[in-house]
Parts: C-alpha cells; sequence; structure tokens
C-alpha cells in the first residue's frame, strides 16, 4: 500500500484483521504507549506498541485485560475487544516490541480537557459504576502490572532519589517545584495509612482515571466504555476518584504552559463528585467519605513529583515532546494543588453536600 511504513504493516500482518490495510498514523495522546490508528478496506483498529519498559510482565498485563474484558462484557458493559494474532494470541511479540490490536470503538470521543460540567459528572457517574461492577470481582486472579503504583511515600522516595542522583544537572533548574514536594511530605501516607489500618478497603480499581481513558457517545454524551485497562489492580477508590480530580478538575491542560489559564474549578470538581459518588454510595466507608476532599490533593502530588522525578532522571518514563515537558506538566499538577488548599474550605463542602445525596 501507499505510504505505509513497511515495519508497521509487518506488525499489522501479524493479526487477525478484516480487509486489507490502508493506513497506520499515530494517534491519541497517552503517555506510556506508541498508539496507532489502522484502517482496513472494512474496518478500523487501534494497534499499540506496548511499553515493555513500564510493563515488563506482557503476558501478564494482557491475562489481565482479558481476564477483566470478559467480565466486564458478561455483565452487558461495553469494554475494550482485544484482536487476535493469527496464531491465537492476545499479543504479538516482534523484532520491533510487543504489539496489541483492539477493535476501535467508534463514534465515541475522547476529551483531553473538560468541555462542560456534564461531561464530567457522566465520566465520575461511568468511573463509579466501573468500581461498583469490579467488586464482584475475584481480584486474586491479577498479577500486579506495576508494584507500589499509588504507593506516594514511595513515590516520594523515588523522587528523592532522581533529585540525590540529578542525573543531567536539572535540579538546579527547578528548585521551587523541588521544595513544593518536600515540604508536602507529611501528607503523603494519608491514603496507605488507612489501606493498613484497614479504614479504607482494597478494592479492585482502574488507577488511571483521567478523562482521555474514557470514550463518550459522540451523539448522546454517554460514556460508552471505559478503556486504558493496563492498571487494572487492587487500590483504593479513592486513587480512582483523585486521579480523575487532578486531570478533569483543571481548566486547561496537564501541559499548559501558561499558568495563569491553569485553576481548580470547584463546579467541576462538585459535578465529578456528585457523578462517582452516586454510583458508588452504598460502599462508601466514613474514612473514604473524609478524604473524598483530600485525594485530588493527593493524586495531584503524586503525579506531580513522578513527572518531576522523570524530568530530573532525563525523561525516560513519560513520553516527552520536548525538554521541559515534564517540568511543564509538574508545574501544572502544583498549581492546582495551590488552588485546592486555597479552596479545602469550599471543597470539605461540596463533599458533605454531595453524600448527604445533595445535587444542583
Ligand atoms: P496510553 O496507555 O499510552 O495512555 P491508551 O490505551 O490510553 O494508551 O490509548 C491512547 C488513546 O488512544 C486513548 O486516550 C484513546 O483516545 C485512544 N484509544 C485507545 N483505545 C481505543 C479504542 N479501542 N477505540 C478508540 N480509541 C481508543
Ligand atoms: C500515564 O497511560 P496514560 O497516558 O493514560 C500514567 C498515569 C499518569 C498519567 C499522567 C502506566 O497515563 O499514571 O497519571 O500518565 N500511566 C502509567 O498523565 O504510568
Ligand atoms: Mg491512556
Amino acid at each position: 500500500m501507499a505510504n505505509l511504513d513497511p515495519e508497521l504493516a509487518a506488525v499489522a500482518d501479524l493479526f487477525q484483521l478484516k480487509g486489507d490495510v490502508e493506513s497506520i498514523e499515530p494517534y491519541g495522546d497517552g503517555h506510556i504507549n506508541v498508539t496507532y490508528l489502522a484502517i482496513t478496506t472494512e474496518r478500523r483498529y487501534i494497534l499499540q506498541k506496548m511499553n515493555t519498559n513500564v510493563f515488563p510482565d506482557t503476558k501478564g498485563l494482557m491475562r489481565n485485560i482479558e481476564l477483566v474484558t470478559a467480565f466486564l462484557r458478561e455483565r452487558g458493559q461495553e469494554t475494550l475487544d482485544i484482536v487476535p494474532t493469527k496464531d491465537g494470541g492476545t499479543y504479538a511479540a516482534h523484532d520491533s516490541g510487543a504489539w496489541r490490536v483492539y477493535d476501535f470503538i467508534e463514534n465515541t470521543t475522547s476529551y483531553s480537557l473538560v468541555p462542560n460540567a456534564d461531561v464530567f459528572r457522566e465520566s465520575g457517574r461511568a468511573f463509579g459504576e466501573f468500581q461498583r461492577t469490579l467488586a464482584e470481582f475475584d481480584a486474586s486472579q491479577l498479577t500486579e502490572p506495576i508494584a507500589h503504583f499509588h504507593d506516594t511515600p514511595h513515590r516520594f522516595a523515588d523522587f528523592k532519589a532522581a533529585l540525590a542522583e540529578d542525573k543531567l544537572g536539572r535540579a538546579a533548574t527547578c528548585q521551587p517545584e523541588i521544595d513544593f514536594f518536600l515540604k508536602h511530605e507529611n501528607q503523603y501516607a494519608t491514603v496507605t495509612d488507612g489501606l493498613a489500618d484497614g479504614s479504607i478497603p482494597l478494592r479492585v480499581t482502574h488507577n488511571d482515571t483521567k478523562l482521555n481513558n474514557i470514550l463518550m457517545d459522540a451523539e448522546t454524551g454517554k460514556a460508552r466504555a471505559i478503556i486504558d485497562l493496563d492498571t487494572i489492580m487492587p487500590g483504593s477508590m479513592l486513587y480512582d476518584f483523585g486521579d480523575s480530580i487532578r486531570f478533569g478538575a483543571s481548566t486547561a491542560l496537564e501541559d499548559e504552559k501558561d499558568l495563569d489559564k491553569v485553576h481548580f474549578s470547584t463546579e467541576y470538581f462538585r459535578a465529578y463528585a456528585e457523578g462517582f459518588v452516586g454510583a458508588v454510595r452504598a460502599s462508601v466507608t466514613p474514612r473514604e467519605g473524609e478524604l473524598f476532599a483530600f485525594a485530588g490533593n493527593l493524586m495531584t502530588m503524586e503525579c506531580g513529583m513522578r513527572f518531576l522525578a522523570d524530568y530530573l532522571a532525563g525523561d525516560i518514563y513519560f513520553a516527552t515532546k520536548y525538554a521541559e515537558h515534564n517540568l511543564v506538566r509538574a508545574r501544572t499538577q502544583i498549581k492546582l494543588v495551590q488552588e485546592m488548599e486555597a479552596k479545602a474550605g469550599e471543597i470539605q463542602a461540596i463533599v458533605a453536600d454531595v453524600l448527604e445525596g445533595g445535587a444542583r
């Protein structure tokens, strides 16, 4: 085919695709896998080069996704459909790396920025429902794809190690940002302590609940499918709540350079809380209820220190487009946390109202 990259064409040829491949182009803006849209004469597919640096156990990871998607499908939920390789596998080991294919979920939209409160409320409802459905899933079947994924004290130790090494001499360019994360150390064990003392139950969680990991129906606006199932593992409900808030309750993109545009929206916070809490209300423990107001701070600090640690380590984890990309991302996270801190009283009041069943 004209203009088809020969390597991509060879990889696509390993899978049971319907029709002849016409084009394969980069797609989406995930930070971990390399994603392509492959179009054949009959249909569209997502072709992904999996990040084996981040997820070394490819087999275990794909087994998790097979189990979870089968479970969701049995319950009538739309989910990722793995397209098998020609020899029946869930992924292909090629010279260039490990690859997988999913059916493209058609007629949907994935957002990088919340367009209005209703979309965010709907995503909250869907992530809440997702977690409620997975409450019946037997977590002992899952392998843990990344150890200590949302263990914030562990992430902080990694951050301090990257700082101590300061491989590229970048620490001198981001001292205020470094200080921000050092000063907040006493907050990092809030959820891990709760998991350890049992006041926060361990559940099966998605762990990467960014708005662009949910696909909304292009016509009705209803959530259709939750995607990016790589990090499903036991965790806290507060991780899924907080990570959505981190990304979606911002008025700007995660990598906005102009911090004057980056604000924490209490309107969006309320909308998401209404959606999420509405779906999980029956199982929320008192400690979880107390911590909804802080979960966004924690997940935003954690992600911010991960971005800054990666900047210090030389951009080895997250995909970056320019040298300061991770630093720019860390700065938006800090700005959001500062605003969450300034609005803490208002956020608490919203949570109290939503837990009581209030909605506007
Ligand atoms: P990453 O782990 O790098 O974030 P994702 O699995 O989230 O990779 O995929 C990146 C993007 O590709 C998503 O944000 C979404 O826009 C799009 N995408 C992924 N899978 C599908 C699918 N099955 N159908 C439609 N779009 C998809
Ligand atoms: C990564 O895969 P993606 O782009 O949806 C990361 C998340 C971060 C997020 C920050 C496996 O998510 O933990 O919160 O970037 N995923 C992994 O945008 O590390
Ligand atoms: Mg993603």
